[in-house]
């Protein structure tokens, strides 16, 4: 009999019917869902192969005293672990120990972790990698509309608009089910994106019907303040709506005075007639003047940048100025990445954040979650430094002596990524729970195997804020435990305070009690309730006031209010700085990184898929044909990409597709072709988001180039400096 669950990748969370096999394995089938329609990717498709890869881990290493991993039994492992943790706490406090989280996680161990680590570990010190994710979207999106859910309304309601404008999201490489979406809008010509490269979503724009505007890389801030420049000079304000359901408009316009098309042409390279075109399309689109409907929605393109906060803002400002957002068939929403991406920002692992969607500095959150959690509020600790803050801190002096890493491959996924090697070799403890032997589980100390997605029960909450379940289809790998499990055995070790469920539905109805009241209210929900509910439910589902959980969800939020203390929306004036790497002689070109369709993320997963990394063996460079003559390479060519941090060599594809000023590098490999050796990890002062978009780097053939050294996982692994990675040593096998 096939289970029903959701693919184990990204947030689009394409509706699955997995069938075990009799050797142990499993098949994997589309299934019919609202957002994926019966479609996945070839991720997707694939997915069941990471269940069985021959690498698979099945037993608790722990590093000997040769250095090298070896087995060790469940009990030695965590009786070393809450040794040590106990002795380093004694020893330098308990702030010492910090916890790195993961948007792929379940609600249920996404909630368990931000409690474990305030409760059983007292540390302040966790965050975790939708830092590097959504950090942005999500802190412009609580500041501007008083609540972050990704798409504050259903995927599906983007076939009625007239017109969809997509900021730096390759939708069609990264959640290719989701282009389905967007064929009526295509029908009508009215897909606009906005990629500095000719991604794949951005020829469905058609031969021009719809508009594809070329940015210089990092200056979509200056390009959405121009939007709204011309939307106010040109009388297009939904005006109505702005006096009934905003605040601040007029300072706004002052701020966007000086943005005319002119000036943003000089600065991002957009002509200004373009501006124009796309600033009326946009309005006449808008209900107030009679459209079908407009959305605007932000990708990683625009967020992950150092005014990656601002960039949103401004998305939302014009989204506002036109009356979109709280409108059924209009809106603004960020396309949320990982799998759990939305959940696992809601329910605690977040450094200021506890369940619920609650600040860790409120005082009246923290005695509701203290109570739920059976502690005294005083011993919750405060909000502790954000991702790449406490990446930094590892190991210095002050800073973390240990690290319990929980679904995040640092070492090929964090910005500067030498930096992060250089700080995890550092630590006194390195813990990594992982299901395979990433690049970062092979650098520590302690690597506990846990169970994937088809092995476990849980919930999963989608871009769109819907609240799935994930179930289990096949039996784990004996040896293998569930985090959950592994947590409850520590906090005993540890002799922490509270209970520690082990059965994800317990997990899960402590977790909605405890974000009963909060923004992200999951009090009317229960894994039976969710297993009646095939198509899941949005938040907030709040249980009634007698306990019933009879809530129908709320696909759409906004639609009576804002949730600010006004109710009213908040214009933010924002500036155009431009990113933190500036090009000069040294490094004169833009180098921007981003997906290819059948890795996800760091790789750890799908460079163990054998299809995928025959169709997208190793990493490359895209260049275009200018720069390629003025460097002497051609297609296949070694090329070297060096910044101010470090070196990533990787094969060249040269096309037009690029800007003749940018590289394109997409991150999913370690080794030598690493494009975060050369990312920059200047962050955004409100969100913490690292500028992993765009930098500046000099580009080479790599026989002339100064050699460098590779980030890789593993101690003791030289990897030679230049030349393609030999198999195996980028993590493929
Ligand atoms: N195949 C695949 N799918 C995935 C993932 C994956 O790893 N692989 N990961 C999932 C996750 S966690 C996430 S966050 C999402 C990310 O999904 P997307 O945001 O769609 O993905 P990216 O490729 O990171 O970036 C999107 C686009 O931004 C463009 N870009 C780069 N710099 C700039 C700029 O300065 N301005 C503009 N306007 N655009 C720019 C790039 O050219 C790229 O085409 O995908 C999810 N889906
Ligand atoms: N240059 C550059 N860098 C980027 C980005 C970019 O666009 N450019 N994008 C950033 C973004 S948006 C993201 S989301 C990050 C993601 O990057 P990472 O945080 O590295 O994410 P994954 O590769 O998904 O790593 C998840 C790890 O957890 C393991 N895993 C899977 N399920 C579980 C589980 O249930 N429990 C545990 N313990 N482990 C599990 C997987 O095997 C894998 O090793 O990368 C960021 N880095
Ligand atoms: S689009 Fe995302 S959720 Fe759907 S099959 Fe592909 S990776 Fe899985
Ligand atoms: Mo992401």
């Amino acid at each position: 009999m096939p289970t029903a669950t959701h693919c184990p990748y990204c947030a689009l969370q394409c509706a699955q019917a997995v069938t075990p096999t009799p050797a142990g394995g499993a098949t994997v089938a589309g299934r019919d869902f609202p957002t994926s329609r019966g479609g996945m990717c070839q991720k997707g498709w694939t997915s069941a192969a990471v269940l069985s890869t021959p690498d698979r881990l099945v037993r608790p290493l722990v590093r000997d005293a040769a250095g090298d991993l070896t087995e060790a039994t469940w009990r030695d492992a965590l009786d070393l672990i809450a040794d040590r943790l106990c002795a380093l706490r004694r020893e330098h406090g308990a702030d010492a120990v910090a916890v790195f989280g993961g948007g792929g996680l379940t609600n249920e161990k996404a909630y368990q972790l931000g409690k474990f680590a305030r409760v059983a570990l007292g540390t302040r010190t966790i965050d975790y990698n939708g830092r590097f994710c959504m950090s942005s979207a999500a802190a412009a999106a609580n500041r501007s509309l008083g609540l972050d859910r990704g798409l504050p309304f259903p995927l599906t309601d983007l076939g009625s608009a007239d017109t969809v404008l997509l900021l730096g999201s390759n939708l069609a490489e990264t959640m290719p089910p989701a282009v389905t979406h967007l064929a009526e809008v295509r029908e009508r010509g009215g897909l606009l994106v906005v990629d500095p490269r000719v991604s794949a979503t951005a020829t469905l724009t058609d031969g021009g019907r719809g508009i594809h505007v070329r940015p210089v890389p990092g200056t979509d801030l200056a390009v959405l303040l121009g939007l709204l420049h011309v939307v106010v000079a040109e009388g297009l304000v939904d005006t109505a709506y702005v006096a009934d359901r905003t605040e601040g408009f007029g300072e706004v316009c002052r701020a966007v005075a000086s943005w005319w098309p002119e000036r943003v042409e000089q600065v991002a390279g957009v002509p200004a007639y373009q501006l124009r075109e796309v600033a009326r399309r946009l309005a006449a689109a808008s209900p107030h003047l009679g459209g079908r409907g407009a959305y605007i929605l932000t990708g990683r393109g625009v967020e992950q940048s150092s005014q990656g906060t601002a960039t949103v803002t401004a998305a939302i400002d014009l989204a506002l100025a036109l009356g979109l957002p709280g409108r059924v068939g209009s809106g603004y929403g960020a396309v949320t990445g990982q799998g759990n991406g939305q959940g696992g920002r809601e329910h605690g692992q977040k450094c200021d954040q506890l369940p619920g969607y609650r600040s860790i500095s409120d005082p009246a959150a923290r005695e509701h979650v203290a109570r739920v959690w059976g502690v005294p509020p005083e011993s919750l600790p405060g909000p502790g430094p954000t991702a790449v803050e406490l990446l930094h801190a590892l190991g210095t002096p002050g800073g973390p002596r240990a690290l319990l890493v929980h679904g995040s491959n640092l070492v090929v996924s964090a910005p500067n990524a030498h930096r992060v090697v250089d700080r995890l070799r550092s630590l006194d403890l390195l813990v990594v729970c992982d299901v395979v032997p990433s690049e970062t589980a092979l650098l520590a100390d302690v690597v506990l195997p846990v169970t994937q997605w088809a092995e476990e029960e849980g919930t999963m909450t989608s871009l769109e804020g819907r609240i799935l379940r994930r179930r289990k289809a096949i039996e784990p790998p004996p040896g293998v435990r569930s985090e959950l499990w592994i947590w409850s055995q520590l906090a005993s070790r540890l002799h922490s305070a509270g209970t520690w469920d082990v059965d994800p539905a317990d997990v899960f109805d402590e977790l909605a009690r405890a974000s009963a009241g909060g923004a992200a209210d999951y009090s009317g929900l229960s894994h039976a309730r969710l297993d009646a509910e095939l198509d899941g439910l949005y938040w907030p589902c709040p249980a009634t006031p007698t306990g019933a959980l009879d809530h129908p969800g709320t696909p759409r939020v906004f639609l009576d209010r804002f949730p600010t203390p006004s109710g009213r929306a908040r214009f933010v004036a924002v500036d155009h700085h431009g990113p933190q790497d500036v090009l000069g002689p040294d490094t004169p070109v833009h180098l921007v990184t981003g997906r290819v369709l059948q890795h996800y993320q760091s790789g750890a997963q799908t460079r163990r898929v054998a299809e995928l990394a025959t169709a997208q063996p190793s990493p490359f460079v895209e260049l275009h044909p200018l720069l390629a003559l003025r460097i002497g390479a051609v297609d296949g060519d070694l090329v070297a990409v060096t910044s101010r941090r470090g070196r990533a060599v990787a094969r060249a594809v040269v096309t037009d597709g690029v800007r003749p000023d940018t590289v394109f590098l997409p991150f999913h490999w370690s080794g030598p072709g690493s494009a975060n050796a050369v990312t920059s990890d200047a962050t955004d002062p409100v969100s913490g988001m690292p500028e992993f978009k765009v930098c500046a780097v000099d580009v080479r053939l790599a026989s002339t180039a100064a050699p460098g050294s590779a980030v890789d996982g593993s101690r003791g692994v030289t990897v030679p400096a230049g030349g393609s990675p030999p198999p195996g040593e980028d993590g493929m096998r």
